[in-house]
């Protein structure tokens, strides 16, 4: 069995945020399918994210989405995930599915559209302080579909504005991140499409202010991991949003399409610090379960994470530096290999006992009855908010 004790105070600190939205039903343009067990109120879905954390440890925040997780009781809701062992993780905004925001929201040129965008963040904010959430998530839909139908230049200098705003109202121990994402909905240009866009605005901003990257908004063959390293190295990057993706923005349980991937970011991510004592990288899943189980959904998930990382805080950074400095390019590679192959699953169940958790989570969490018990006690659960 694989030998974890060097790595194991690193490994002690991985923390995986859950969204909310994973436990809702959800699906794509062509059909969102009910599935049995769905939460109807944002309780519920805090409970299911509860079950997460009870069975791998790794899970002790929940984030939200405004609107879809409104309250009115955040302080009452903070205590309520307390009890079940979390807290409320990161607020996320949402401009994308108002008639109002049809042709841009923090970008729109119109002053009162991008007023009621900004309202909205003000409002984010006020929750994130009643719940005790540090961070805030921007992501925007802004773009536009056809060449000339609108200022890009205007745009992206609206953009700076309204941040400029939503930052001033930030506690100093709130964050805002900035995610980026290529295409979709907007087809021809999206106006903030990639780390380069996302990395300007939150530089002008301030040290509260850094970058998301969802591992599904890249345009296929994207050497994702050099951008976590440059993030990393410019002290910008502020979370994941993790996923994985065959075609677009699909969305499917992180480290599946393609666990190499994964692991070649966690190497970035412990090379640059990510988790180090005192680092503020938020690890967060965005991820939805069209056709699957939800919470073994993300059971999965944070478990493919903590696989990942436990390779890459394997990977033999002595052997691998000497090798690169006589150029030995293949011995490099197998060093690096050698990690990627490594199959620490006995290794981390018997981690898991060593915490009094449960070696395998997902037999555990099927045998726990709870899937049995919110399928019959749950009629009628809520759709995540998007899809169809
Ligand atoms: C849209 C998106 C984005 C956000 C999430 C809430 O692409 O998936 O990644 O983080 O919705
Ligand atoms: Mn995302
Ligand atoms: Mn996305």
């Amino acid at each position: 069995m694989t030998d974890l004790s060097a790595i194991e105070e690193q490994l002690n600190r991985l923390e995986i945020e859950v969204p909310s939205w994973a436990y809702g039903n959800s699906g794509t343009r062509f059909k969102v399918f009910a599935t049995e067990g769905t939460p109807r109120t944002v309780e519920e879905k805090i409970a299911d994210a509860a079950q997460v954390n009870r069975h791998t440890g790794l899970a002790p925040a929940v984030a939200l989405h405004i609107p879809w997780d409104k309250h009115d009781d955040y302080a009452g809701l903070r205590q309520y995930a307390a009890d079940l062992g979390v807290q409320i993780g990161t607020i996320n905004s949402n401009t994308f599915q108002d008639d109002q925001y049809k042709f841009g929201s923090l970008t729109h040129h119109d002053p009162a559209v991008r007023r009621a965008a900004i309202d909205h963040h003000l409002e984010c904010i006020e929750i994130m302080t009643a719940t005790g959430s540090k961070d805030l998530k921007i992501w925007l839909a802004d773009g536009t579909n056809y060449p000339g139908q609108q200022d890009m230049r205007q745009r992206q200098d609206s953009l700076t504005e309204s941040l400029e705003e939503i930052y001033a109202a930030l506690g100093d121990e709130q964050r805002m991140v900035l995610e980026y994402k290529f295409f979709e909905p907007a087809f021809y240009h999206t106006d903030v499409p990639d780390w380069g866009t996302s990395y300007a605005q939150v530089a002008a901003l301030g040290d509260k202010a850094k970058v998301c990257l969802d591992t599904g908004h890249h345009a296929p063959g994207t050497n994702i991991e050099f951008i976590v390293m440059q993030l990393l190295r410019l002290g910008k990057l502020g979370s994941f949003d993790f996923n994985s993706r065959f075609y677009a923005d699909d969305d499917l349980i992180v480290g599946a399409a393609d666990p190499f991937q994964l692991f070649r970011i966690m190497v970035e991510v412990v090379r640059g610090g990510g988790l180090d004592e005192g680092s503020d990288l938020g690890l967060m899943l965005d991820q939805c379960h069209n056709i699957e189980e939800k919470v073994p959904g993300q059971i999965r998930s944070v478990l493919n994470v903590q696989e990942m990382t436990a390779r890459a805080l394997l990977l033999d950074q002595e052997a691998l530096s000497a090798a690169r400095q006589s150029n030995d390019v293949l011995a490099a590679h197998q060093i690096f290999m050698d990690a990627f192959y490594t199959d620490v699953r006995p290794a981390l169940a018997a981690w898991r006992e060593s915490r009094n958790l449960p070696a395998d989570p997902m037999a555990a969490y099927l045998a726990s009855g709870y899937q049995d018990t919110i399928r019959a006690e749950r009629q009628g659960g809520q759709q995540a908010s998007w899809g169809a």
